[in-house]
């Protein structure tokens, strides 16, 4: 296995509660997992990242750890997770653990020795403040700062017991541990460091840019409309980010092979920030996750109010990050994860060009520099799943928004049209492997609802269709595998600010690509400039969406995307 494998590489996310069920409890488990390995071969990815599967209460589905070290028992055992590593390598596929240390979940022992007196001595491992003064614990108004959590509420639990508060940027069950305590720090390295004994190939890290916070914590910016504040200037690229992250290099990967992957996930990171993390000479990550193009089809600074896509602008963020990180540093190239809506509902046309549209997405980034990671489904076109009711919300996040929003007056029905664009649930849904009740995923109940489209996206009706979207992702990544210009060549984008088209050139001075995709429903007339450049460009069509073989005039059909190189 060659090192930077990861440049012209896939990496494959499995979201374990949702992969695939073996035993009939309608939980996917890792042994679900190890049963589709075949599944992983056939489409040729290079690598697995593996969401949590470590012993968790599951209050955000795993993100909330409360061992990091042991199999939480609904998705297996150790043993099991072994022979997923092994079945995995046998084939030549990486595996790439979720790594979540910004916090734990409250029943980690760590926090429950934290919590258990003021002066335990596990009491500085997570981020306890007293009251704000002159208020009594608990009373309104004695927070230690106004700031409002990613999941809609405070950030700050009180514990009865001492009336401190400790700070949650996320659940009320995920505390955030105190990375200015150099005991966190090590036994999180050595945690990592077992890991890798164990051969694991790398971490994505989960909110990495948040582990260091300014000492002095105070009220953040008053957002408008808001009652709570956005603190994330003093947790978002904070004072010793570089230092943690140079620092766990130097206690974690110096020395070990470079073919270890190391992803950040990065919320409000930006190009210049990921520049200086992603330099390889200053052994800090090799890549992050970036969220401007997750972020164009909201309203600033909303996580669930959605605006219709500006594609101009969506191109505008991407080549603003090809360029900033062309010399310098990596990208990654991603739509759809755990946590977002399918990217063909949100930026594809889920109804009439649902085919065409789910191979256009893929053409179109995945051609661009950096590595690709896909998401379980995203192969086979998955779409986001109906949403009628409240009580259908499982998500955390998604549950806390509609309890807060509706305490301040907002319709539900306001709510449920948020959510069902942007929820996580969305994304969350079983994989679905076949028509059969259950999609193939669980023989008996699953967790979460099975979308009612199972009968007609699924697995094994694509498997062996050539036009599927599936055998469509099969030659996208065998393409980027075995067109060196896809990691190596400069990015030239053409129409920029064209409202419908999404192209660009690849050079490394050899070979050159043209990709061309028409990123709407209707057919359009091409500028006269890339009429021509098709017309001359050297090469053959391919990956085209319609699996039509022949260069287009002057029209561009709905959904059409092709290569020629
Ligand atoms: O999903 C989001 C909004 O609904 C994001 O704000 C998300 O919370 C953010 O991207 C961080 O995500 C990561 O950490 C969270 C976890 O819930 C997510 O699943 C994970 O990807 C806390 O661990
Ligand atoms: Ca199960």
């Amino acid at each position: 296995m060659d090192n930077e494998w990861w440049r012209s590489g896939v990496v494959y996310q499995i979201y374990p509660r949702s992969f695939a069920d073996s035993n009939g409890d309608g939980i996917g488990d890792l042994r679900g997992a190890i049963n589709k390995i075949d599944h992983l071969v056939d489409l040729g990815v290079d690598a697995v990242w593996l969401s949590p599967m470590y012993k968790s209460p599951g209050d955000d589905n795993g993100y909330d750890v409360s061992d990091y070290q042991a199999i939480d028992p609904q998705y297996g055992t150790m043993e099991d997770f072994d022979e997923l590593l092994a079945g995995l390598h046998a084939r030549g596929i990486r595996l790439v653990l979720d790594l979540v240390v910004n916090h734990t979940s409250d029943e980690h022992e760590w926090f429950v020795e934290s919590a258990s007196a003021i002066d335990s001595p596990k009491r500085d491992w997570y981020i306890w403040r007293p009251p704000r003064p002159g208020h009594a614990p608990g009373s309104k108004g004695a927070e230690p700062t106004d700031w409002e959590s990613f999941f809609s509420e405070s950030t700050w639990k009180l514990d009865e017991a001492s009336g401190e508060y400790f700070l949650h940027l996320f659940s009320t069950k995920q505390p955030d541990l105190n990375w200015e305590n150099p005991r966190v720090r090590e036994a999180i390295y050595s945690m990592m460091n077992w890991w890798l004994d164990r051969g694991v190939d790398g971490f994505r890290m989960d909110v990495i840019n948040l582990i260091s916070k300014v000492a002095d914590l105070r009220d953040g910016e008053p957002v408008p409309g808001k009652v709570r504040s956005d603190g994330s200037a003093q947790y978002t690229y904070g004072p010793r980010l570089h230092e943690f992250l140079q620092e766990m290099h130097s206690a974690v990967f110096a020395g070990r092979p470079s073919a270890i992957v190391t992803v950040g996930e990065m919320p409000r990171v930006t190009v210049e920030q990921a520049r200086l993390i992603t330099d390889a000479s200053r052994h800090e990550l090799d890549m992050v996750f970036q969220f401007e193009h997750m972020e164009v089809d909201k309203v600033p600074g909303t996580r669930y109010e959605s605006i219709p896509l500006n594609l101009a602008r969506l191109k505008g963020s991407l080549a603003r990050w090809q360029e900033g990180l062309a010399d310098t540093g990596w990208n990654t190239l991603y739509w759809n994860n755990h946590d977002q809506a399918r990217a063909v509902s949100r930026y594809g046309d889920d109804r009439e060009y649902w085919r065409e549209s789910a191979k256009t997405l893929a053409t179109a980034l995945y051609l661009l520099r950096g590595t690709a990671f896909i998401y379980q489904g995203e192969e086979l076109g998955m779409t986001n799943t109906p949403l009628e009711s409240a009580d259908e919300l499982l998500d955390v996040a998604a549950r806390n928004y509609h309890r807060s929003a509706m305490a301040s007056g907002v319709s539900e029905s306001a709510i449920l049209a948020q959510l069902r664009r942007a929820g996580r649930d969305n994304a969350r849904s079983p994989m679905q492997w076949d028509s059969q009740a259950g999609a193939g995923f669980s023989a008996g109940i699953p967790w979460s609802k099975v979308n009612p489209n199972a009968d007609r996206i699924n697995a094994a009706a694509q498997r062996d269709d050539p036009l599927s979207v599936l055998a469509h992702y099969r030659r996208v990544i065998k393409f980027r595998h075995e067109n060196d210009v896809v990691a190596s060549g400069r990015v030239d984008w053409l129409a920029l600010d064209h409202p419908e088209l999404f192209t660009y050139l690849r050079n490394n001075g050899d070979v050159q690509l043209l990709v061309v995709a028409n990123f709407s429903s209707r057919v359009i007339d091409l500028p006269e400039e890339l009429v021509e450049r098709i017309r001359d460009a050297q090469g053959a069509v391919q990956l085209d969406s319609l699996g039509i073989d022949g260069r287009p005039g002057a029209q561009l059909a709905p959904w059409r995307s092709f290569v020629i190189g």
